[in-house]
């Protein structure tokens, strides 16, 4: 199954406010004013902890995808972030 083949349930992206490649891809959600709850994991150590255990590595940003069959995906690197959100 490759991402886009189910209809995400929801979406949440890991960020912090000093990373330049976190700016750019909130600047492209809030363009295409797609649905995705922000967590700064900065802020709250919840998220950060999520981050590291769900998706493996500390690296921001990260999209996590739930999808509407159970499964959640993590997805790094800003470029295919936005490639997916612009599908
Ligand atoms: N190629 C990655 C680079 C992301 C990156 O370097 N993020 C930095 C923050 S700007 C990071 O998470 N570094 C690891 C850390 O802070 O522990 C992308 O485009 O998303």
């Amino acid at each position: 199954m490759t991402l886009s083949q189910t209809q995400p349930k929801s979406m949440s992206l890991y960020y912090y406010d000093a990373c330049p490649y976190c700016v750019m891809t909130r600047k492209a959600i809030q363009k295409l004013g797609v649905n995705i709850e922000p967590r700064n994991i900065q802020q709250n150590n919840q998220h950060r902890s999520d981050l590291i255990q769900g998706g493996g590595k500390k690296q921001v940003p990260c999209l996590r995808i739930e999808h509407s069959n159970g499964e959640t995906q993590w997805l790094y690197e800003s470029s295919d972030i936005v490639n997916f959100i612009s599908q």
